[in-house]
């Protein structure tokens, strides 16, 4: 205790001199406070999407969504190398470069217009990226990782936008080469099972660039929250039930093969939570899960429904449950819309959570918080 209280007080002096005085509130996160019947969330409807290219650039259309092409069934099973083209056929983004909301400000201001609801719907809406809303979903169960959320209103919409913690970004610089390499196998994953057009087959060969990204924008609404939001999509499966997306999507993700059910039942309480929030929230039906051994290889795949996760852990005392998540995702939004009352885009309150503690709020002005950038801003305002 006495150590975190010392280092509290080192971020204190470190923090920057734009600092305000800040609102006292705080709010908790014990999932037996969040305990209720699962609220209202609508089903998400997909507004747009747009995609990012090996350069990072952002094109208003589809061009990087990839077709879901699983390897036949009849045969052996996959024997996917994933270590395959490390590092020589890598291509990794620089993390470096912070792009808060800028690819879904892009977006929406070639959107906003068009938007259903004309402009006062997106006046009473948030927005954000899908991945922040997940990091909220999963809080109340969170042991390891904080966060924090910058927040900024602007012409009536809540804008969330992720800030790197310093324990994250100490981490990050200090990455372990095995942590890079597991990353990678990720991506050599989803090389292996998609395709760049309909009914053609993957092509191994050539390089991974984490670059290009392929993002859905959606629509829901969360209790009386009304989203907009985005996430990025591995691929579309041209032989889905429905080829309406977001039910055609298929999120494809990595784990280790496991031996013993002491191994299965960690899986579920901790891994399924994770993929659980991110694919429900996108309206994603489906999860496919590469089972990794250790030379690297994927050898055994499994589907996952995301309305049938939840199943694995209804009888497990240690376990989440959905309605935990949601509502404590709808309380944060109610905690969010009630602290930033002031219009203003250089304004921004930033909550941060650590585990074990209440989330708090601080409120500064201009850099280095501030994220909503002057070409936004000024194209809004005109
Ligand atoms: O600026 C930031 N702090 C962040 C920006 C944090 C998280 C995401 N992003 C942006 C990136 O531009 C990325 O293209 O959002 C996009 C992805 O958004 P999302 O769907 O809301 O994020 P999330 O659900 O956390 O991740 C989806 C996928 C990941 O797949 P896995 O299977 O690992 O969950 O997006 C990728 C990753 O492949 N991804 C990222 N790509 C680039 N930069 C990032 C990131 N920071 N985080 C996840
Ligand atoms: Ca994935």
């Amino acid at each position: 205790r006495r150590e975190n209280k010392r280092r509290a007080e080192k971020v204190e002096a470190a923090e920057p001199r734009n600092k305000l005085p800040s609102p006292a509130s705080l709010l908790p996160t014990d999932p037996a406070l969040y305990s209720g019947p699962f609220p209202f969330y609508g089903r998400p409807s997909e507004l747009g999407c747009f995609s990012l290219d090996a350069q990072r650039q952002y094109h208003g259309d589809a061009q990087a969504l990839r077709y879901y092409s699983p390897p036949p069934t009849n045969d052996q099973g996959p024997h996917f190398d994933l270590r395959d083209g490390y590092p020589d056929r890598y291509q990794p983004r620089d993390e470096e470069v912070q792009e808060g909301l800028d690819h879904l400000l892009r977006w929406l201001l070639d959107h906003r217009g068009k938007l259903e609801g004309g402009p006062g719907w997106l006046a009473g809406a948030i927005v954000t990226w899908r991945g922040h809303l997940t990091k909220l979903l999963t809080t109340p169960y969170e042991q390891q990782e904080g966060w924090q959320l910058a927040a900024s209103r602007f012409q009536g919409t809540l804008y969330l936008s992720e800030v790197e913690t310093p324990a994250a970004r100490a981490q990050r610089l200090a990455r372990p080469p095995l942590l890079r390499e597991l990353m990678y196998m990720g991506y050599k994953f989803e090389q292996y099972m998609c395709a760049d057009k309909p009914g053609s087959f993957p092509d191994p060969s050539g390089e991974v660039n984490t670059n290009v990204a392929f993002c859905s924008v959606l629509r829901s609404r969360l209790g009386n929250h009304r989203l907009l939001f985005s996430g990025e999509v591995d691929c579309t499966d041209p032989r889905a039930p429905s080829t309406q997306p977001p039910a055609c999507y298929v999120e494809l993700k990595t784990s280790k093969e496991m031996h013993r059910p002491g191994h299965w039942r960690s899986f579920y309480r901790h891994k399924l939570l994770k993929w659980w929030a991110q694919s429900f929230l996108l309206g994603v039906p489906n999860v496919v899960a590469g089972f990794r051994n250790p030379e690297g290889f994927v050898c055994s795949l499994k589907t996952f429904p995301t309305m049938e996760m939840f199943e694995y852990v209804r009888n497990d005392r240690d376990g989440w449950n959905p309605s935990v998540c949601m509502n404590f995702c709808a309380a944060f939004l109610s905690f969010a819309q009630n602290t930033v009352v002031q219009d203003d885009p250089r304004l921004v309150h930033l909550f941060s959570w650590e585990p074990g503690s209440p989330v708090t709020v601080s409120k500064y002005r201009d850099a280095p918080y501030a994220f909503l950038p002057t070409w936004y801003v000024e194209a809004v305002t005109q």
